[in-house]
């Protein structure tokens, strides 16, 4: 991975969507800044010092459209100046040392999308109590039928914490505004025929602060933008 690295940093744009997630920020965008050229923080309209730490570490900010992750996603992409974005959350769920991993299959041409896939690394956020096994138990139904309507062998189609060809995120034409996007973009890159792949990526418990993940708000919009993009 070293010889597609330039001083150490890969030449890609990390984008890092957060929303009131000051406990953590500076210690996510800290630990980026040597794996990434260009680090990019998508505000979600922060209540707290989110921006004003993020700005303090010289690094770029651009704000969201007030609607959820989803629009963030696209946002940053939009923003970016690499041909090649990685995604990670801002709460320390995703380890930034793993995005070399992410990177390496479109870096060498083998692939469009790659997601960190928490069915090969585990997941410290799944397991422990009803909410997380709903998540657990809906992310498996949502998966099952995307494998078999796509024919594919994925093992999380929801992570965050991927990267994926900027001009092919962009030619999906994603709609979704909160965190259906993550499914969405993974439907649709199957659909449209883009290489789709995945490497094991662990996922840690959040550090600090609240999931922003309302199971009982945001359920039936899984479930309609599942079916819809199974179609
Ligand atoms: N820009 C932006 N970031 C958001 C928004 N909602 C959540 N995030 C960030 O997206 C990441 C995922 O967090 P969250 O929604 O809590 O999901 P969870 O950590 O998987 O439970 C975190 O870095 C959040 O701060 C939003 O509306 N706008
Ligand atoms: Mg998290």
């Amino acid at each position: 991975m070293d010889h597609m690295q330039r001083n150490g940093k890969l030449p890609i744009t990390a984008i890092i969507p957060a929303r009131n997630e000051e406990a953590t920020i500076a210690e996510i965008v800290s630990r980026t800044l040597p794996v990434a050229e260009e680090v990019l923080v998508v505000d979600g309209h922060s209540t707290d010092r989110t921006k004003a730490i993020v700005e303090g570490l010289g690094v770029r900010v651009v704000a969201d459209n007030g609607v959820g992750k989803g629009d963030a996603i696209r946002v940053g992409a939009r923003a970016a100046t690499h041909d090649i974005v990685a995604y990670l959350d801002a709460d320390g769920s995703h380890d930034p040392n793993d995005i070399p991993l992410l990177v390496e299959p479109i870096m060498r041409g083998q692939s469009d999308l790659v997601i960190g896939s928490r069915g090969r690394g585990g997941s410290d956020e799944l397991h422990g109590d009803l909410e997380k096994l709903m998540r657990l138990l809906g992310g498996d139904i949502i998966l099952i039928g995307i494998n078999w309507r796509f024919k594919s062998k994925l093992t999380d189609s929801q992570n965050g914490f991927r990267a994926i060809r900027r001009d092919v995120l962009l030619d999906l034409d994603t709609t979704e505004n909160i965190t259906t996007i993550e499914q969405e973009m993974t439907m649709k890159a199957l659909k449209l025929g883009y290489r789709v792949s995945e490497v094991p990526a662990h996922e840690y418990a959040r550090k600090a602060g609240t999931s922003k993940i309302v199971l009982k708000r945001v359920w039936f919009r899984y479930i309609y933008s599942w079916l819809k993009n199974l179609m």
